[in-house]
């Protein structure tokens, strides 16, 4: 495998300013016709024209229009180059690609009958050979021709400037974008669709047309994603200043799609679950993820688009800070939801459902072979390097920039960005010396965040002065070494801190030195390994409150006591901060749980932890949204990666334990809370009801858990005559976990009533894969049952959200029945690597990312983990994708 590596970047010397692009669409042999107005790159040293091509048959290649000598002509692995004369050159090219056998999804890809174009990252140089960097960016203008019946609807980016019949029952459309972009964003789509359109003025009185397309059964699931699209328009208006630039801007729903959604200029392309909701099929959770996912591809039109990345190791400066933006638009839809008392709290759900992910997916690859910094040193492939730490934790460090630079200064940071580089492609660099002229601060410190991998430990200690009403914190930081990476340097990192007294009430803080208190939450600056702040005029012990808001991506630790847990869980001012304490408090005891397991004793739940999470529950003040993250149990994917060494088995029923006890032994309080939660009414998509629905359904979740006969019966109840799907699925889903009878049950009548509704039967399948079993002796192992779905009429392999729905729930979201002790389960995964690489190695890279952390296993999974892993790795013909991931693995 060959490594790219970042310091290797260097300028082209022919860009492409204009191409002309002709596409004649058939299923096996389209015909692609090029015309590039290449131009010498005065500041680089002379050289050939570089083209990248893959997977397609060159037809022809002329310089201005003469067919190329082949003397001119090098072909090299994976493209050509082209000895050009002068300063500028025609370059005219055919090829002829096959879409109907591409199942890769990536290039020109066919999807239930329609033609789909993937680009990012290097799909475009399996369409036609091109310069296929994001550094050059060219005009397009691109003529569609298909066969009118199959594909009556012809779109690209941009604007439709013409259209009309050809012989043959073919027909043709042209499409002029008007903006220069990288190749990455091209697009086109072929295909029956309808769509949904609405007209909308923007901020300077520009009328715009907005559209959603999908196959005509699915119109009436198109509302939701229009709604969220306009409400980003605006979003972006107010909070940025930033306007839509088109005259039209269209949102496509696609079934094959790898990944979530792509912001094509102009023309986004989206897996169609991202796009497709009506009450009846999608649950709170994903109108709500919808309306994230719509505003992400939105933002990008600025952050993305108009700027772009020079280089594909600078993706953080495009996803990092897109992941930001879209958090602050939906923190502020949720608040805005909320009302004025609410507001608070509807941001603090937002930012906890974010660190969960943070602290789940990327704390992990963090602590593994795969750890990278935000902006990679290296990669093999780049499609394995749209990772979480790039996504997630970009944005972490995009909000870490807004703390230190308050919102003011942020915003003069991101202004001056845009008068510097729209219409350019720049560097991470580029964006924070914006950050730091704007606001005049020295940002060096800052940039380590971009070049060290692993997440910083920081470590806090208190001493209370009683004598002198002061309180000394000493915060320390460490890196642990990460592959590559054995030693790093102190990072800047914002604490945000509180202290609490005895009644629970926050205190006003005053450092050492200040004349004026300076409210009740400070954020410390912690550049060095170890610093300490004297607080003073306090008059009587604190509690510390430590990284209130979670103000950096890291783990904090701080010897807490229970009592100290449960007084901050009660307690705590910062809403992010009491749900922390809980979820502290609750990985305590599931993991010494795990622990008696293993050491052959008993398992007991402390009355201490059940009475704190029945105080929580019965917090009126609180809203719903936020009582059920609070008495919702760290996930178990998050708790296996906090044990060492990790023993899914003995975590499973650790976990069985803990939901039983909190199910019976908070019985009376879940039954009366799902009494009062009802929501009446048709459904609506609002976070007030999501919040109630999301507490009944945990309730139910709890109640079936703990065996409590009434609870059976109440999700009975609410999976026969749910209105909805939050509801239907919730309740099915409580019966399903615990694996009773009746979720089996449950689970017939669901198929029976959604099996033509391809979303809705991923959910079906992704629900029973995550099962766990009441009676491990008794029942056959989910893996069977994974097996045996394999056959089913509903899956498809070639689908990637069938692979996802069955196969990553399965591997990511039951290590308990994944992580069986004889290896069946590696042996089962390790085959289907293997067969998923041989048609769509991205799909099978991520899959094979689920063993990534093996060594963080107990040593007899370790040696079964180890072989499978071999035996991916020695099998031929593996993609550059799966090898890099296994390579990695067991480097
Ligand atoms: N930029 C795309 C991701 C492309 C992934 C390519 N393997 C979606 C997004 O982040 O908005
Ligand atoms: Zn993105």
């Amino acid at each position: 495998p060959v490594t790219i590596h970042r310091g290797d970047y260097a300028p082209l010397p022919w860009t492409v300013e204009a191409v002309e692009l002709r596409i004649e669409l058939d299923p096996t042999a389209t015909r692609v016709s090029s015309t590039l107005t290449c131009v010498r790159n005065p500041n680089v040293e002379a050289g050939p024209l570089r083209l990248f091509g893959e997977s397609m048959e060159l037809v022809e290649l002329r310089i201005d229009g003469l067919v190329a000598s082949t003397t001119r002509i090098t072909h090299e692995h994976g493209g050509l180059l082209v000895q050009l004369d002068g300063d500028r050159a025609e370059v005219s090219i055919v090829t002829h690609v096959d879409p109907s056998s591409n199942t890769t999804l990536s290039g020109l890809y066919m999807s239930r009958g329609g033609y789909f174009t993937q680009c990012e990252a290097e799909g475009f140089r399996r369409i036609t050979y091109f310069p296929d960097r994001p550094d050059v960016m060219s005009r397009y203008r691109v003529t569609i021709t298909a066969d009118r019946e199959a594909c009556p609807v012809l779109l690209s980016n941009g604007n439709l400037i013409d259209s009309g019949e050809l012989d043959d029952g073919r027909h043709f459309a042209q499409w002029e974008d008007p903006f220069p972009k990288p190749s990455y964003l091209f697009a086109l789509v072929a295909a029956k669709l309808v769509c949904l359109e609405r007209k909308l003025e923007t901020m300077s009185g520009r009328e715009v047309l907005l559209q959603v397309w999908v196959e005509e059964g699915n119109l009436d699931r198109t509302e939701h994603a229009m709604d969220s699209l306009i409400r980003s328009l605006r979003w972006d208006e107010q909070a940025f200043g930033l306007e839509l630039d088109l005259d039209r801007f269209m949102i496509v729903a696609v079934s094959d799609f790898n990944m979530g959604a792509m912001e094509n200029k102009g023309l986004n392309i989206f897996n169609a679950k991202f796009v497709l909701a009506r009450p009846d099929t999608a649950t709170d959770v994903d109108y709500e993820r919808i309306e994230s996912v719509v505003a992400h591809e939105y933002f990008h039109n600025w952050t993305g688009n108009r700027v772009t990345c020079r280089d594909w190791f600078q993706l953080t400066l495009k996803e990092g800070l897109t992941v930001f933006r879209d958090q602050q638009f939906s923190a502020d839809m949720l608040a805005e939801a909320a009302g004025e008392e609410g507001a608070a709290s509807a941001r603090a759900v937002k930012r906890i459902d974010d660190v969960k992910v943070l602290r789940t997916s990327q704390f992990a690859e963090d602590a593994g072979p795969m750890a990278h910094p935000i902006r990679p040193e290296s990669y093999q492939e780049i499609n394995n390097f749209y990772t979480a730490t790039v996504y997630e934790k970009g944005a972490e460090v995009i909000r870490m920039l807004h703390t230190l630079l308050g919102h003011e200064g942020f915003r003069s940071g991101i202004d001056l960005y845009f008068s510097y580089h729209d219409g350019q492609a720049v560097t991470c660099d580029d964006f924070v010396d914006c950050m730091a002229e704007a606001t005049g601060r020295d940002l060096e410190q800052f940039m380590l965040w971009y070049s060290q991998a692993g997440t910083p430990i920081v470590r806090a200690n208190g001493k209370w002065l009683a004598g002198d009403g002061i309180y000394v914190l000493t915060l320390s930081q460490h890196l642990p070494p990460t592959p590559g990476q054995p030693e790093k340097a102190p990072q800047l990192i914002p604490v945000a801190v509180g202290l609490i007294d005895p009644d629970g009430m926050d205190m006003p803080l005053r450092f050492e030195g200040e004349s004026h208190v300076g409210g009740t939450t400070r954020v410390l600056e912690l550049g060095e390994t170890e610093q300490t702040w004297r607080f003073v005029d306090l008059p009587s012990a604190p509690v510390p409150s430590l990284l209130r808001g979670f103000s950096a991506p890291v783990r904090l630790e701080l010897d807490e006591d229970d009592e100290c847990l449960a007084f901050r869980m009660a307690n705590d001012s910062d809403p992010f901060n009491r749900w922390d304490a809980g979820q502290r408090y609750a990985e305590r005891v599931v993991l010494s749980l795990a622990e008696s397991h293993e050491h052959g004793k008993l398992l007991e739940v402390p009355a201490a932890f059940l009475n704190a999470v029945r105080s929580t529950l019965c917090d009126d003040s609180l809203d719903a949204a936020f009582r059920a993250q609070a008495c919702a149990l760290p996930g178990e994917t998050y708790l296996l990666e906090r044990m060492r060494p990790a023993d899914p088995t003995s975590l499973r029923v650790a976990m069985q334990a803990v939901f039983a006890a909190m199910g019976a032994g908070l019985a009376d309080v879940w039954l009366r809370t799902y009494h009062d939660m009802e929501v009446n009414g048709a459904y609506r998509y609002h976070p007030g009801d999501a919040g109630r629905r999301a507490l009944r359904n945990l309730a139910l979740r709890y109640l079936v858990a703990g065996g409590v006969s009434e609870g059976v019966s109440r999700a009975g109840t609410q999976f026969e005559y749910a209105s909805n799907m939050t509801e239907c699925f919730g309740a099915l889903a409580a019966l399903v976990m615990s694996g009773t009878n009746e979720g089996r049950d449950g689970l017939e009548v669901f198929y029976s009533r959604y099996r033509d509704d391809a979303l809705v039967m991923d959910k079906w399948f992704a629900l029973q894969v995550m099962a766990w079993r009441r009676d491990p002796s008794e029942e056959a192992p989910v893996l069977d049952r994974v097996a045996s779905l394999l056959g089913h009429d509903a899956f498809s392999m070639s689908n990637p959200n069938k692979v996802y729905a069955l196969l990553g729930s399965f591997f990511r979201g039951n290590p308990g029945e994944f992580h069986l002790p004889d290896g069946s389960g590696y042996a089962f995964w390790a085959d289907r690597v293997i067969e998923l690489d041989r048609a769509n190695p991205q799909v099978a890279s991520r899959m094979a990312r689920t063993l990534e952390n093996w060594r963080h296993f107990a040593p007899h999974l370790q040696d079964e983990i180890r072989s499978q892993l071999e035996r991916v790795a020695s099998t031929d013909g593996l993609s550059p994708d799966v090898s890099e991931i296994v390579g990695k693995a067991l480097a």
